[in-house]
């Protein structure tokens, strides 16, 4: 089988080259979640059981599970970490469905607030921002400028070993919907709601110690809590959904191709405790999964 247009390539029938999924073969309410299994688990415990689930593996590790939930036709794409397979699996997605999409990523991260306790969930309602490493910073010369610039890299931090994006939001309904629904699982006082910080490793960009490479992110936490005081969780995908969301279909003139539009928001289950240091359980990982990835299914078919 061949591929043609290395600009976008898709295959001689229409597959696209890393997700693998043609037209009609995703629905346009989809729940993204890291781990193949766990999209496994919701959609066999809550797919409606007339619908056969139709699964799609590709060579790049996506997995597609498309069926029912309540009558209305869901898919679980399964894609997987980090923000490029987040952005295969949105753009991929996007060019092999029609008409509006609303795409809820359920998925794990570490906490770095007291409100957000590992074993309990947290979805992402005032947005997500990009934490990633200054691969500058670290090639040995840094800031080689004089003079004014090397002043001027100083206060506006270009230099500093990690960069801070500015703040994306999630689609409000979703999001709020989300929260209820997330509620109305798991009850009020095990989820918390904030803002997710997305980062481009699990080691460096998240602040992890490794004796191995200088990675100067002691401070990286506090720099943090200080310009965004919301900031809850600590991950690797949400911001890259939330971003492309904000821009599908966005034209020079600003305004948006309504075909093209893409609602999104994010929950997580926590984890790791960044602060203290403690690590979930599988039983209770298993518990979450299985609860709120139907709170995700809830929201996506009762969205309008
Ligand atoms: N994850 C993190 N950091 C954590 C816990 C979970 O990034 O502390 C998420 C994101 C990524 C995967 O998909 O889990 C890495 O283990």
């Amino acid at each position: 089988m061949g591929f043609t247009n290395a600009n976008f390539p898709l295959g001689d029938d229409g597959r696209t080259y890393h997700v693998g999924t043609k037209l009609g073969e995703t629905a346009n309410k989809i729940l993204t979640v890291g781990d193949p299994a766990r999209a496994k688990l919701i959609a066999q415990t809550h797919f409606d059981k007339d619908v056969p689930i139709k699964e799609v593996s590709s060579k790049r590790g996506f997995v597609t599970l498309t069926g029912a939930y309540k009558g209305v036709p869901v898919s679980i794409v399964a894609i997987g970490m980090g923000i490029s397979m987040m952005d295969f699996f949105v753009r991929e997605v996007r060019a092999v469905t029609e008409g509006p999409l609303d795409i809820i990523r359920f998925g794990s991260c570490g906490s770095i607030s007291e409100r957000a306790k590992v074993g309990t969930l947290a979805v992402a309602t005032d947005g997500a921002v990009c934490a990633t490493r200054n691969y500058d910073h670290f090639t040995g010369t840094g800031d080689n400028s004089a003079g004014l610039t090397k002043w001027l890299n100083k206060v506006t931090g270009r230099n500093d070993p990690y960069h801070l994006s500015q703040v994306v939001k999630p689609d409000s309904r979703l999001s709020n919907k989300l929260v209820s629904k997330i509620k109305e699982a798991a009850g009020a006082d095990n989820v918390a709601t904030g803002l997710n910080v997305t980062a481009d490793s699990f080691y460096s960009s998240q602040a992890r110690y490794d004796p191995r490479f200088p990675d100067d992110n002691q401070q990286l936490v506090e720099t943090i809590q200080k310009r965004y005081p919301n900031a809850i969780t600590l991950e690797m995908e949400s911001f890259m959904l939330l971003h492309l969301a904000a821009c599908s279909g966005r034209k020079a003139d600003g305004s948006v191709d309504p075909q093209l539009r893409i609602r999104a928001a994010a929950t997580t289950m926590i984890f790791a405790d960044r602060l203290g240091g403690e690590f979930i359980t599988y039983e209770v990982t298993e518990k979450l999964e299985a609860l709120a990835g139907k709170a995700c299914l809830e929201t996506l078919v009762e969205m309008q």
